[in-house]
């Protein structure tokens, strides 16, 4: 095959470059034991039903033992799996039965922050001399502001001094000027690796390397990042996780970036530096956000297209994804959860074209290949997230936001929109949409008997049946795959771009609103190969119904 402009050949180790990734949050996946929460046995239940929908990776949210403040991700034990989940027998089990069908295992990867229940920080705070200064200490906190709202510093009564943490009081901070942690965390990954997971997704990979511990210039949220985020001291440590156990073990690496820029994105990821295989940007999400994003302004097509335009040319494997544990659901930010059905199912299929015809990974949240929705929150009590919990109470305490508003906000964009459980459904009618015999952890979106994949897998006209149908074609045409991604035209509602290779263009059209809109007819031109309107023909002049999704060849 010719080499294309913008992505590089692969070869047989480099599986992942044409992989459709899995994310599965497997607290709300499957549960097989009717205690309420998702397990391991759950998940190698359905290995069947996601190998039908095309997966070649499952990446796992975190399932190590954790007392769950930040549920899971403040882990007190790297190298066990939560009893709430299975053992690591089960683990194994589920290694080989996905790998039976083709399927491997990604595992996060969370190595800014322990729990405070993490053996190391017990003995940390206690001044035990092998483990004193695995976190990061100091007799005065300084400025900075946590990811979740307050003082990035508490105080241990035990140590008489405060520790960092980014994240929540119990997600105390690494310090990767030790080289002990950084030798602690390489054997972390040796024991999943030598388990046979494909490779990790490292959570917020580029703050680990606080460069100092100076005030931070003041700002409303996350004052003090200029002495963390993507600092030079990340690139070594990294290159040494690289040469010493991901390179020889094959690993591939997706680092979650927090506020990264395209120069940054490209010093983590670009493949001739050897550091990670691709990142995760998250601008693309927050083009109707401002400030944070929690707070909603209009949605612009444009700023979207000039959005992924940015990563589509600049990056050599764009991660791409629309949804995951901390975003709200897609259909309800980009696409339309009204009353009519047929248009939300439009527009879930509108956003899985979007997705699917960029190039680079595409990752796929689980419930997202049936268009699942937010959750009709009624009230914040309903919630269990410690971010929207402490994002409230900021808003509302210290920048005196009426408490309507800023629950307005929490509704639309708490990150337990994302975490309701898989509506499985069942034509039988099981009770909880075939999620647990027991009393769901979160509650079930009341239109599970809308939604629900075993309605959607009879349907072939369902959100599900398109998305595997994606999926298919991505697989077969070297044109998704690899062809040279082109911005064509766009205004608020609809954007235009091309894939082209060699003598092959393909021209997706999108609208993204909820009103016809007229493209330039001169874009109208070949053989229809999408359609979400199951449109025959190219009529002239032509206009997309609302959320249309056309893909064109010639
Ligand atoms: O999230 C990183 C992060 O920066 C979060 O602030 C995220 O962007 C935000 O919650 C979106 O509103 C990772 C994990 O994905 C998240 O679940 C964890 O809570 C966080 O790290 C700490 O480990
Ligand atoms: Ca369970």
């Amino acid at each position: 095959m010719p080499k294309s402009r913008s992505t590089p050949l692969t070869d047989s180790s480099d599986w992942w470059k044409n992989a459709l990734i899995y994310q599965i949050y497997p607290r709300s996946f499957q549960d097989s034991n009717g205690d309420g929460i998702g397990d391991i046995a759950g998940i190698i239940s359905r290995l069947d039903y996601l190998a039908d929908l095309g997966v070649d990776a499952l990446w796992l949210s975190p399932i190590y033992p954790s007392p769950d403040h930040d549920f899971g991700y403040d882990i007190a034990n790297y190298t066990d799996v939560d009893p709430k989940f299975g053992t690591l027998a089960e683990f194994d089990q589920l290694v080989s039965a996905a790998a039976e069908r083709n399927i491997k295992i990604i595992m996060d990867l969370v190595i800014n922050h322990t729990s405070d229940q993490h053996e190391w920080f017990l003995k940390s705070k206690v001044g035990d001399p092998e483990f004193k200064d695995f976190y990061i200490w100091q007799d005065q906190p300084n400025n900075w502001t946590s990811f979740f709202m307050g003082s990035a510093w508490t105080y241990a009564p035990e140590r008489k001094q405060y520790y960092l943490h980014l994240f929540d009081p119990h997600q105390p901070d690494l310090n990767y000027h030790n080289p002990k942690v950084i030798q602690a965390v390489q054997q972390v990954m040796h024991f999943w690796l030598d388990r046979q997971v494909a490779g990790f997704r490292c959570d917020v990979i580029n703050v680990l390397y606080k460069t100092s511990l100076a005030d931070g210039k003041k700002q409303i949220a996350l004052t003090g990042i200029e002495h963390y985020q993507s600092q030079p001291g990340l690139h070594p440590i990294l290159q040494e996780f690289r040469s010493k156990v991901w390179e020889p073990a094959s690993a591939f690496i997706v680092g979650e970036t927090v506020m990264v820029d395209l120069k940054q994105a490209k010093e983590l990821s670009d493949s001739q530096r050897h550091e990670l295989d691709t990142i995760f940007y998250f601008d693309h999400l927050e083009v109707d956000r401002r400030v944070s994003r929690y707070v909603p302004k209009a949605f612009s097509a444009s700023k979207l297209l000039e959005t992924i335009t940015k990563w589509q040319t600049g990056l050599d494997y764009p991660s791409l994804y629309l949804e995951n544990h901390d975003q709200p659901r897609i259909v309800s930010h980009y696409g339309y959860d009204g009353p009519d059905a047929k248009l939300r199912q439009r527009s879930a299929k509108m956003l899985a074209v979007f997705e699917l015809t960029q190039r680079g990974i595409p990752y796929v949240f689980q419930g997202q290949e049936i268009g699942m929705t937010n959750y009709p929150w009624d009230n914040l009590e309903q919630i269990q997230d410690v971010e929207s919990h402490n994002i409230f109470q900021l808003a509302t305490k210290k920048l005196h936001i009426p408490k309507s508003l800023a629950w307005k906000w929490i509704k639309i964009a708490s990150r337990d929109n994302a975490r309701t459980p898989m509506q499985w459904g069942s034509a039988a009618g099981a009770a909880n949409t075939g999620f647990t015999t027991g009393m769901p952890w979160l509650p079930i979106n009341p239109n599970h008997t809308e939604i629900n994949v075993a309605d959607q897998l009879n349907d072939p006209d369902s959100v599900w049946n398109f998305y595997k149908q994606l999926i298919q074609l991505r697989k077969t045409s070297p044109t998704l795959q690899n062809g040279e991604f082109k911005p064509v035209y766009s205004n608020r509602q609809l954007m235009i771009y091309e894939r082209i290779l060699n003598d092959e263009r393909w021209t997706v059209l999108l609208n993204f609103s909820k009103h016809s809109v007229v493209p330039p007819q001169a874009h109208l031109r070949g053989e229809i190969v999408i359609t979400n309107c199951n449109r025959k023909v190219l009529l002239e002049p032509m206009e997309l119904k609302p959320y249309e999704a056309l893909v064109l060849k010639v």
